[in-house]
């Protein structure tokens, strides 16, 4: 029983996330979804990025947090339009909240939309919310080893984002290792090593965004 009803769950979101999709992609928008551990800097990567590419394009966030607005209140001051989804309790966000959110932007006038999702390597990386690619988000203290304990997130995923490389030489992370990892898991996935802090590497990931904007033919 438990079964078949895991089943419904996930066929229910696939439907949903198929709409989700299609709605972009009529209106040539992108959107990424951006996973990672609580804390790897996603909301600061997120401010970097607004910061970068204020005035630039047309940007939307979605933020999914269990609660407060704390991260849609950070991002507030770049200009762009910040939807809170609040998971009261879900580690995960699904795309029926995502189909909700877009009925508060005007689709129109947007050309990217990036979703933070819940801290968490699992359950995000099973839920389709229609989005064009997901976006996996490590950071060094973490340890070197977070693709092989959680290999379907980096499976599933575009790209792949180390941050907080300035905390290298205070740890035993061994960027070889994993490198060597990642390969193991996805042979051909870019994988972008940058510090928020020091702004190294950035903007290998801002033009990694410009790339995929380009290569799909989003509208001025
Ligand atoms: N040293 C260092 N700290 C960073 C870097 N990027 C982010 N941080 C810090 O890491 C902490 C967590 O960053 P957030 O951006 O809030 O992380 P998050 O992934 O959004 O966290 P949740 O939304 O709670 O899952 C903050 O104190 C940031 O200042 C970095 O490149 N280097
Ligand atoms: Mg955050």
């Amino acid at each position: 029983m438990d079964i078949v009803l895991m089943k419904n769950v996930l066929d229910r979101n696939q439907n949903k996330a198929d709409e989700n999709r299609s709605r972009l992609s009529e209106r040539g928008i992108l959107m990424f979804n951006i996973i990672s551990s609580p804390g790897a800097g996603k909301t600061t990567l997120l401010e970097k990025t607004l910061a970068h590419f204020s005035g630039v394009l047309k940007i939307a966030v979605i933020e999914g947090d269990i609660t407060t607005d704390r991260d849609a209140r950070r991002l507030q001051p770049f200009g762009s339009k910040i939807i809170q989804i609040n998971t009261e309790g879900g580690c995960h966000l699904d795309s029926h909240s995502i189909a909700k959110a877009f009925e508060h932007l005007d689709l129109d006038k947007l050309q990217l939309i990036m979703v933070e999702n819940v801290g968490n390597l699992i359950c995000p990386a099973e839920f389709d919310l229609g989005e064009n690619h997901k976006i996996a988000l490590i950071s060094v203290p973490e340890g070197d080893d977070k693709p092989v304990k959680y290999p379907l997130l980096f499976r599933e995923s575009s790209a792949i984002i180390l941050n907080k490389t300035d905390l290298i030489p205070y740890t035993n992370f061994s960027l070889e290792r994993f490198r060597n990892y990642v390969r193991e898991l996805n042979g051909s996935i870019p994988v972008m090593e940058i510090s928020c802090t020091t702004g190294s590497g950035l903007s290998v990931w801002f033009d990694w965004i410009l790339a995929q904007i380009k290569e799909k033919g989003v509208p001025e």
